[in-house]
């Protein structure tokens, strides 16, 4: 993990906000990404998928206007999940939708289609894979089975599997122009680092593509002469904001995005109505911003291509409110200021900016700020707020107060001040 911001890390930490996409032949069971291992269904369950993928209404270019739309500057699509299948036109595998109905590259339909509406490109790539035949399967949490009867006493060459990987891996970064992230899934146990080859395998990234960004799950040994090789750009917690900015064993803080599921699955899943509303994921934006992290916010297209409506329709509200406040998201970080009890700061430079959850009863409070904002806007509409000092403000000398003539806030969602 490299310690200090570099330069190729300079957009990701300004963009902050990215649209994650999970699709593939799982799409068809529409019960998640994970069905195949978690049903224990057998290479000929799964096959029929293989044989029906026919996504008629796939057009990346419906996704991204709406990632755009929702103010999200990047993507991150899997070009291959854990069940092996590609969505790009792999010259070392069969196991692509070049030869499924579909018929086509789709990651070469999704990167022209979000280059075109300005949005950087990232590509998952599972480097655990169930088909596989070189792939070991443990019988563990994460591999229950080996899932193709055909490979049961077969010995495993894993060297192939990884070279496999390896040249998947530079055909991706090969073939499609500028890759702005790689994003690697899984490590686990020991199952990490150098098991991948993956300072090699880095090195061969960074000749072809000396800018991409990288995420951490290649794994990596903290002892190693060259952690920072393989080790990450950024940390990636998963369903989960951490509760301050993550920082390393130095105390520095190390860039971070966090992955969130809109329901409760990355892959579709035709039975999961529990969406987030667009309160939670535009207030889950703006803490992970504070505490100086992005936000990849996942949505999972069907097996006709289309992104849920439901999906759609919290994206166009997190949109509306972008457009009036996303100057308190891009380019903005944590600020040194302790957290305030009716809501939450992020700052770029001098600009403050006050997300404001909590009417309160009295004017709002900003503590040790007395004397200390110049002036203060309402940044949806840019009216100006009153800075006021209290008729008894050398009682209070660390705090300065604005109000609002209202007695509800704006914005229910978040009322920011700049
Ligand atoms: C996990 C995977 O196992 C999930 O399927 C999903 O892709 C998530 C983002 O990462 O580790």
């Amino acid at each position: 993990m490299a310690n200090e911001h570099t330069d190729h890390m300079q957009w990701f930490m300004n963009d902050r906000f990215g649209m994650f996409i999970h699709w593939g032949l799982y799409a068809i069971p529409a019960r998640g990404e994970w069905v195949r291992s978690l049903e224990k269904l057998t290479a000929e369950q799964y096959e029929p998928f293989f044989r029906e993928f026919n996504p008629i209404k796939y057009n990346p270019r419906e996704w991204a206007r709406a990632a755009k739309a929702a103010g999200m500057k990047y993507a991150v699509m899997t070009a291959k999940h854990h069940d092996g299948f590609c969505l790009f036109d792999s010259q070392l595998t069969d196991y692509k939708a070049t030869n499924t109905p579909a018929g086509r590259d789709l990651i070469r339909a999704y990167i022209d289609a979000f280059r075109e509406e300005g949005i950087r490109i990232g590509l998952y790539y599972s480097i655990i894979d169930w088909h596989h035949e070189d792939y070991p399967h443990y019988g563990d949490k994460i591999h229950p089975m080996r899932d193709n009867d055909a490979f049961i006493d077969k010995p495993i060459d894993f060297d192939n599997y990884l070279t496999y990987m390896h040249g998947q891996v530079k055909e991706l970064l090969t073939g499609y122009g500028k890759i702005d992230v790689m994003w690697f899934d899984f490590s686990y146990d020991d199952m990490t680092g150098e098991k991948w080859r993956a300072t090699e395998l880095v090195t061969m990234m960074r000749a072809i593509q000396p800018d991409i960004v990288i995420d951490n799950r290649l794994g990596g040994d903290k002892k190693s002469a060259q952690p920072e090789a393989f080790a990450g750009d950024f940390m990636s917690p998963e369903q989960l904001l951490p509760a301050e900015g993550i920082v390393n064993e130095a105390g520095q803080p190390l860039p971070w995005e966090a992955c969130i599921t809109l329901n409760d699955h990355w892959g579709y899943c035709s039975g999961d109505t529990n969406y987030k509303s667009p309160k939670t994921v535009i207030r889950g934006l703006v803490e992970c911003v504070s505490k100086g992290g992005n936000l990849l916010l996942n949505v999972g297209p069907n097996a006709k291509g289309q992104i849920p409506p439901q999906s759609l329709d919290i994206l166009a509200d997190v949109g509306r409110w972008m457009d009036d406040n996303a100057r308190s998201i891009y380019g903005c970080g944590p600020s040194k200021l302790e957290k305030p009890e009716w809501g939450r700061y992020t700052q770029n430079g001098n600009l403050l900016y006050a997300h404001i959850y909590d009417r309160g009863m009295g004017p709002i409070n900003f503590r040790g700020l007395q004397g200390k904002i110049k002036r203060a806007r309402l940044l949806a509409d840019g009216t100006e707020i009153k800075v006021e000092t209290p008729w008894n403000a050398w009682e209070y000398p660390l705090d300065a107060f604005i109000s609002f003539s209202s007695a509800e806030l704006p914005d229910d969602i978040d009322t920011v001040v700049e």
